[in-house]
């Protein structure tokens, strides 16, 4: 039973209880209608009230069960509605935790509301490239009006109830125990002739026309490639029409949006962010240590990003250093990040105040031998890793967990300083770090199960994206990055410019193109792994033209020029001609004779160099799945959201396009790029996808 029915004093109460956020599967909604029929033929009942068990009221509709019968399969979440709003006895909907989506929209259905003032309120179907499908997009409008509604419906956005007291949305926000105050209105309002039905109110605004014209033109932008906004902005607009007549038009709208690649796309992004918290050889019930004081090795950039992540958790930071001059640093970057949040009214003055006073530094390791967590964040050079992990195997307590942020280097390796392997796990932050909610959690050879579960939970406590990567050179993302970068280069010497490409992959979708992107990180960084892999694998073909320009000082923004030029307090890229004639000269030292290049090529090799890599990656077991490869790129590498990540974007493409276009480039220039990883061929032949 996903539902309790009980009654007291005369008030029908219907619990609902499909932990664990009440989605409104299909047996929960025949649960509710079986409560509801119960309680009208209940001549001891004079009215119901519906109320969530645990932590929220409802989350909406079951999300899983989209795209299949039991979205549909009676009663649907319209007839449920419909059944509460024609009840004859008065239902109240009592609200706590989070009513969103369908969970609002079924609260809309009631004929009153009440709700604790902390309750989420939210229709937040536009992050799933829909709209609210069960007359959310013609009731909130009715009983908040149209700004407010459209807001919130737009924006996807959570409202706490208590800001939305004494609008008609909610009868009463109640300060002590929610279902009592409930019972008490719903007897209260039993003895009314007529109850209040959502649907039978008129949605005023002066210019309604205007403000709807002013909404769409702001969206627009965002609409080409996500058409979830407009739509809602359309569905919205008929709010001003009868209702029966406007809920039609939003289905038809709703049942368009779910059928669109973006739609599945962020769906399947919803639920690969939570399947990246499974690991499959670590159960969920896996005894997990308590984190109660972390250490930061290294108070540099990336030590003071991660020291900000657990600050912002409430949990208290040592950071640790060679000098008083770098803890200072450290210490005074902290909070100049932190006075910027405050200045722009994230944070107040008393919450920077709260996380400095859990900051302490200290130059010695003694200091931090207690710790529970220890986060190594030094220079990526294996000698000095190997002198801080020695020293902490000798300091910290028993049963402490030692964690590098190492970005590529072995963590197998690493662990081997110390006698504790099994502590010993890989925490790769994204710069910067108290910005990217990306976080790899790279598991050695010999890291405990109890490890890894702590870590994960942890990331979710830090409302980080964790993905649990093996250990290889870059991991999941950087090491997919590094095909994706070399393609970009041999762009430029067959005939693209910086800007061009660029231009072509932000057009796909991506928050910056590579050369952008390098231009703020440092052209350097990609140099030192370039001299490195030339070394190592000396068949590794790259364009030179990247050497070329670090070797001229060009290294990015830091240096006020890299692949593009910079202005003194201005961040944007002017594209380069003293760049662009290096590039133009590199292809005549080459012999090779320019071409122009289509941008649907360019995004197909940066992609595709990504979802090949990917399916190595997947291959050798370095990803356990590869919605756990989707979840690193959108969450840490700007690949767009509505394009679900390179490899369900592979799938929409379908893995033999996908092959037969990577054919066509290995007879290209470095054609030997393009071998086709094993997996991608078996799945491409079988017609199958990465994510079936
Ligand atoms: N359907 C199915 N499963 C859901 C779900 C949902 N609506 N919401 C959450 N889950 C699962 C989630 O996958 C995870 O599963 C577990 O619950 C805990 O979630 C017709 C069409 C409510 C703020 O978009 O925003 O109604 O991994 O880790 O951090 O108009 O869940 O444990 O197996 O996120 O405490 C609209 C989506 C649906 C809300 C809680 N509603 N959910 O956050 O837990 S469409 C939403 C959330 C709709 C109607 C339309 C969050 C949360 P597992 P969690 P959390």
């Amino acid at each position: 039973m996903t539902t309790h029915y009980e009654v007291r004093r005369g008030v029908a109460v219907i619990t609902l209880d499909h932990p664990p956020v009440n989605s409104l599967d299909h047996a929960t909604r025949r649960s509710v209608v079986d409560g509801i029929d119960r309680a009208l033929a209940d001549d001891d009942v004079v009215a119901i009230v519906i109320a969530g068990a645990g932590s929220a009221f409802s989350a909406g509709a079951d999300i899983s069960e989209f795209g299949t019968a039991m979205a549909q399969c009676e009663p649907s979440l319209h007839a449920v509605i419909r059944i509460i709003e024609n009840a004859s006895k008065p239902v109240v909907a009592a609200i706590h935790g989070v009513a969103m989506g369908g969970g609002l929209e079924l609260a809309m259905g009631c004929h009153y509301r009440m709700a604790t003032a902390t309750a989420q309120i939210a229709l937040p179907e536009v992050h799933l490239g829909l709209l609210p499908g069960a007359g959310g997009t013609q009731r909130l409008p009715r009983l908040l009006g149209l700004e407010e509604a459209l807001n919130m419906i737009v924006s996807g956005t959570s409202v706490p109830a208590g800001q939305l007291s004494g609008t008609p949305l909610f009868q009463d926000i109640v300060e002590g125990e929610l279902l009592p105050a409930a019972i008490a209105y719903a007897r209260e309002v039993a003895c009314a002739k007529v109850h209040p039905k959502a649907r039978d109110r008129v949605v005023q605004h002066e210019n309604a026309e205007g403000f709807l014209a002013y909404a769409r033109q702001a969206v627009a932008a965002a609409s080409k490639q996500h058409p979830a906004k407009a739509k809602c902005i359309d569905a919205i607009a008929a709010s001003l029409k009868p209702f029966d007549e406007g809920a039609a038009y939003e289905w038809a709208c709703f049942e368009q949006l779910q059928a669109t690649p973006e739609s599945r796309a962020l769906r399947h992004a919803f639920f690969a962010e939570r399947a990246a918290t499974r690991i499959a050889d670590v159960p969920a019930d896996t005894p997990t240590r308590r984190i109660d004081t972390v250490a930061i090795v290294g108070a540099g950039t990336m030590g003071g990003g991660i020291g900000m992540c657990f600050l912002n958790a409430g949990i208290p930071v040592t950071l640790v250093d060679t000098t008083d001059a770098a803890l200072d640093r450290g210490v005074a970057t902290i909070l100049r990040n932190y006075e910027a949040s405050a200045s722009k009214g994230k944070l107040t003055r008393e919450q920077v105040g709260q996380r400095m006073e859990l900051l302490r530094t200290t130059l010695a390791y003694n200091d931090i031998r207690d710790a529970d967590l220890v986060i190594e964040a030094v220079f990526e050079d294996i000698a000095i890793k190997q002198s801080v992990f020695h020293r902490l195997d000798e300091v910290m307590k028993p049963g402490a967990i030692l964690a590098s942020n190492t970005s590529t280097l072995d963590i197998d390796r690493i662990a081997s300083f110390t006698r504790r392997p099994q502590d010993v796990v890989g925490t790769h932050f994204f710069s910067p770090a108290n910005v990217m909610r990306l976080l790899e959690v790279v598991r050695g050879a010999q890291t405990g199960k109890d490890v890894l579960a702590t870590v994960m939970q942890l990331g979710k406590k830090l409302r980080k994206v964790a993905v649990v990567a093996g250990v290889c050179d870059g991991f999941i993302g950087n090491r997919m990055l590094e095909q994706y970068s070399r393609q970009a280069g041999l762009l430029l010497d067959e005939g693209a410019l910086p800007e061009q490409v660029d231009k072509a992959i932000e057009h796909f979708g991506f928050a910056m193109g590579p050369f952008r992107m390098i231009d703020m990180a440092g052209n350097d960084i990609a140099w030192a792994i370039r001299k490195r892999r030339y070394i190592e694998q000396p068949d590794f073909t790259y364009s030179m033209t990247g050497d070329i320009l670090c070797e001229q000082g060009r290294l990015g923004q830091k240096t006020g020029a890299g692949w593009y030029d910079y202005k003194t307090g201005d961040r944007r890229a002017y594209p380069s001609a003293q760049v662009n004639a290096m590039i133009v000269q590199h292809s005549r030292d080459l012999g090779l004779v320019r071409r122009r290049i289509a941008d649907v090529e360019i995004v197909e090799r940066l992609v595709y160099a990504l979802v090949n890599e990917g399916a190595r990656i997947l291959e050798e077991g370095i990803a356990a799945k590869a919605s756990d490869i989707d979840v690193v790129y959108l969450s840490g590498y700007g690949f767009p959201a509505y394009r679900g990540g390179p490899m369900l974007y592979a799938d929409q493409v379908g893995l033999y396009n996908v092959v037969r276009s990577m054919r066509r480039f290995a007879n290209g220039y470095h054609g030997q790029a393009w071998q086709v990883a094993p997996l991608l061929q078996r799945l491409a032949d079988a017609g199958r996808g990465f994510n079936d």
